[in-house]
């Protein structure tokens, strides 16, 4: 695939190609031309967030996710809670190329895929015991403090009523 990002296959191309444009004007971190051009094909920096705790208390942790525009994300939602919980932000979901999500179960130390999502994600549940991976470039830089869990508790409040929120910064 030369010529980096196909702008058939992503329709996100101009997009992209302006972050990427921006990112080489900043002086950008490199991560692009060690990439070839193609942003896709870098290898993902890991940011793993908890949804829940495993004392089931309603919290994203750690509550601030940071990422820069142009570097390929391996964003892993671990669920060790006993509920089921969402990764919503529209502004994350707005901001980024999704390269793929993936639902990965992991038994005895290893680690399995069992399916591959291609398109763009807006929101994500996970249940409990279980995890998911979410792999995007962030193609627009900015602050959203609309990371939330919708899902409603027992007592007819909203996780994020129950303190389920946080903020994503993208830089
Ligand atoms: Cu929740």
């Amino acid at each position: 695939m030369e010529g980096g990002i196909g702008r058939r296959s992503l329709g996100r191309g101009a997009a992209l190609g302006a972050a990427a444009a921006a990112a080489t004007v900043a002086g950008g971190s490199g991560a692009a031309r060690a990439a070839g051009g193609d942003l896709s094909r870098q290898d993902p920096v890991e940011v793993v967030v908890e949804l829940g705790t495993s004392d089931g208390r309603q919290a994203f942790e750690p509550r601030q996710l940071r990422f820069e525009t142009g570097r390929l994300y391996r964003l892993v939602q671990r669920n060790r809670s006993p509920h089921p919980h969402y990764f919503t932000s529209e502004g994350l979901a707005a901001s980024v190329w999704t390269r793929k999500a993936q639902v990965v179960q992991r038994r005895d130390g290893h680690a399995e895929t069992l399916a591959e999502f291609k398109g763009a994600i807006r929101e994500i549940e996970v249940y409990p015991g279980h995890e998911a991976e979410w792999r995007f470039v962030p193609v627009a830089t900015g602050r959203f403090a609309d990371l939330r869990c919708d899902i409603r508790a027992e007592d007819g409040k909203t996780h994020a009523e129950h303190g389920m929120r946080g903020e994503i910064v993208i830089a």
